[in-house]
């Protein structure tokens, strides 16, 4: 008689840690700049944008999108590279979700 030896391979895919970008305010970025950022580097609309503009600039900062580490890390690079080149001194983090 034969013997079959099963094998149990794991499958299970880790789920990427996914991180926050958080644009926070300031006293000195225009309002107008920072609606330009969230339309050019979040995909949001004039509206959502503008929403999400005053809701940083009442509560302090907000969320902007959630993305894997890399994408994340990039927005801010970019963000931050396009505010130097337009002497606007907006910043931006990213903060690790934790479940
Ligand atoms: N507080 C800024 C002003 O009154 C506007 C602003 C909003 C700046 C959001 C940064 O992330 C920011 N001009």
């Amino acid at each position: 008689m034969s013997e079959t030896i099963l094998e149990k391979t794991k499958k299970k895919l880790k789920k990427p840690n996914m991180f926050q970008v958080i644009l926070l305010n300031d006293d000195y970025t225009t309002m107008e700049f920072v609606v330009e950022i969230l339309m050019k580097f979040f995909s949001k609309n004039v509206e959502a944008a503008n929403a999400l503009m005053l809701k940083i600039h009442i509560e302090g900062e907000a969320v902007c999108g959630v993305y894997s580490h890399d994408i994340a890390q990039t927005k801010v690079t970019q963000v931050i590279e396009f505010s130097r080149r337009n002497n606007q001194p907006l910043m931006c983090i990213i903060r690790e979700i934790r479940t």
